[in-house]
């Protein structure tokens, strides 16, 4: 690659696709996959009570921190902004990022931009960059694989090896729950920390691993706790936060640097909460007492089924081990995936009964799906098996199989995923119940806990619970009465046990507030029914930009 002539005085724009995201088009959106994480592919069948909010794109986020050149930002533009931003602005460079599903409007993205400003160069990366011989799919100058940051400073010029800095990022945006949209407040939100990126366990259907590294690697943009300790304080300063959620494919996997977090963190007095992503394997490296004095409060853990072999569910019984975690009040978001080697119809019943036994906080299910760059795809496509003439668009693990499976069709696939996902719901009911049910679980045994630090975030949590989520509970008790009598009878024993610890609050804002998230959440469920869906907003920011004119 040959560095840009410009070097750090080019002008760059970096951004992301283009929506609007959660409708069918020509470019590659669809419906069913919007621009959502849990209504995507984790509560999606929970109608009104799925949680709603979108998450901005990070990567481009991280590269802008980290150049001295110059930079805006344009975060879910639309053609139309876009090409106004394209036009208003001379770019030396425009880099895309994108993952594989939307490569139709990458290709787009460079045709506009061939068109209105043509004397741009084009860079595209992120997961899309994985796709066989990409660039005679699409018109760009450079393609990249791999961490961003370092090439972009080799391209313009800059150390790829200095300090990496992180922004300031709040995790989500217009988080949107039985049909209220909830205020957003500074500090109200998490910050988003992105420790590493890559996985070393490499699951041989995981992208994030293979796309890093593969088995065995990963890229750590910060090595130790101390690190990690400064980086968690600037946000806390400058968001006004104190929960964090650690955008790291397998946090816990690295016990020496969390250790030192916490030593850090209790000689600060730091009473933070921290949502991370882990496996099994790795969260068995700690004692819940570590856990809980880090602040874990959600973990993100693969559960795949019994039958299978991955590394990092050895030794791990998984349902035993949601259940301790949910003891310690840590929510737990289960990740089962559909249509493994293994699977029949005939053992689905059992497969999928076996994750929903798991009855964890959420519950994401994703479909057994080969993508360009991991082992499994390699595999399938020496088998011979990957099916042809795929829209890219389509192959997003929510719909149906991209490959031959011995013993499930593809429009089979398809059922069993969605199947899974009402099961889930039906038998455990609304995940904002099962969180508030840890929730409790994790204020009862640590009310009185001696570190003041643990004390405290429980506190924080159970003040929601006692208020905001009663009002919650009063109206999924009436709501859920119709789907399963059952689960709207344990909503409502967790409510008198609410009302035991708090009898005054909790039953003041159940009076207050559940007629109207009762009214609020059906209006909600009419409004999804004629189809309404929600996309994120166009967000701009610039940097180094008042020394560009
Ligand atoms: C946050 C997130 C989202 C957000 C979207 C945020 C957004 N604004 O786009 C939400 C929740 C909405 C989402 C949705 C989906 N996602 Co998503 N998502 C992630 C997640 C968890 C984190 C991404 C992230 O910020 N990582 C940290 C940053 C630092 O890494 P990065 O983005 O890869 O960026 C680095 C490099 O790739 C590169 N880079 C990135 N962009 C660019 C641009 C240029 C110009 C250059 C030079 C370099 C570069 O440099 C960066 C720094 O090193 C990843 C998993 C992961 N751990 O990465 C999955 C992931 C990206 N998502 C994935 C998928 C499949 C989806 C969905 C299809 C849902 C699904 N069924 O799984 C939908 C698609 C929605 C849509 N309509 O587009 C896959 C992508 C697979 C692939 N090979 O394409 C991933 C990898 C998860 C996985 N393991 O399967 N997602
Ligand atoms: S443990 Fe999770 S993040 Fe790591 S390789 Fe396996 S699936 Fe990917």
């Amino acid at each position: 690659m040959q560095p840009h002539p410009k070097g750090i005085s080019a002008r760059i724009l970096l951004t992301s696709v283009f929506g609007p995201y959660a409708q069918d088009d020509e470019f590659g959106s669809r419906t069913i996959n919007p621009m959502e994480l849990y209504h995507n592919q984790v509560t999606r069948a929970q109608g009104s009570f799925s949680l709603r909010m979108f998450h901005r794109s990070w990567g481009i986020m991280m590269i802008q921190a980290n150049i001295s050149a110059p930079c805006t930002v344009l975060d879910f533009p639309t053609r139309n902004t876009f090409a106004d931003e394209l036009t208003a602005h001379a770019y030396d460079v425009v880099g895309i990022s994108s993952i594989i599903v939307n490569l139709g409007k990458v290709r787009e993205m460079c045709l506009i931009i061939r068109k209105l400003s043509p004397h741009s160069t084009i860079i595209v990366g992120g997961h899309v960059a994985a796709i066989p011989g990409l660039k005679d799919l699409i018109d760009a100058d450079h393609i990249v694989q791999g961490e961003g940051i370092s090439w972009m400073r080799r391209y313009l010029g800059e150390d790829e090896h200095a300090p990496i800095h992180h922004p300031a990022i709040v995790s989500g945006l217009r988080t949107r729950i039985m049909g209220v949209r909830l205020t957003e407040r500074k500090g109200g939100t998490a910050a988003t920390i992105i420790p590493s990126v890559g996985c070393p366990m490499g699951c041989n259907f995981c992208t994030t691993s293979a796309f890093f590294g593969g088995k065995g690697k990963f890229i750590n943009f910060y090595q130790t706790g101390d690190e990690l300790f400064d980086v968690m304080c600037q946000a806390e300063d400058k968001l006004k936060v104190n929960s964090f959620f650690m955008m790291d494919e397998n946090f816990l996997l690295h016990r020496p640097r969390a250790l030192r977090l916490l030593q850090r963190m209790k000689e600060a007095g730091k009473s933070w909460t921290m949502a991370v992503f882990a496996s099994a394997n790795a969260i068995h490296k700690y004692s819940m007492q570590e856990l809980v004095e880090l602040g874990v409060t959600w973990i993100w853990m693969g559960l795949e089924s019994p039958r299978s072999s991955y590394a990092k569910l050895h030794g791990a019984d998984t349902r035993q081990l949601t259940h301790e975690l949910q003891a310690h009040g840590i929510r737990v978001q289960g990740s089962t995936i559909i249509g493994l080697e293994h699977h029949t119809p005939n053992n689905m019943a059992d497969e999928v009964g076996h994750a929903v036994a798991h009855d964890t906080d959420f519950h994401q299910f994703m479909l057994y799906t080969p993508v360009p760059g991991t082992p499994l795809y390699k595999e399938m496509s020496d088998q011979g098996r990957l099916l042809r003439d795929m829209d890219p668009a389509d192959i997003h693990g929510q719909f149906k199989f991209n490959f031959r499976h011995a013993a499930i069709s593809r429009d089979d696939s398809k059922k069993f995923l969605d199947w899974a996902f009402r099961l889930d719901f039906e038998r455990n009911g609304p995940s904002l119940y099962r969180m508030c049910r840890t929730m409790l679980q994790g204020w009862k045994r640590y009310k009185n806990y001696p570190d003041a630090r643990v004390r405290e975030r429980f506190t924080r949590d159970i003040q929601k619970l006692s208020t905001a989520y009663s009002g919650a509970l009063w109206a999924m008790e009436r709501q859920f009465r119709k789907v399963n009598r059952d689960v709207s009878d344990r909503i409502r024993s967790l409510r008198a046990e609410i009302k035991r610890e708090f009898p005054v609050l909790s039953r003041i804002t159940a009076a207050a507030l559940g007629p109207y998230l009762l009214w609020s959440s059906l209006r909600e469920e009419r409004r999804l029914a004629a189809g309404k869906t929600y996309e994120p907003p166009t967000i701009i920011q610039r940097s180094n930009w008042e020394y560009s004119h």
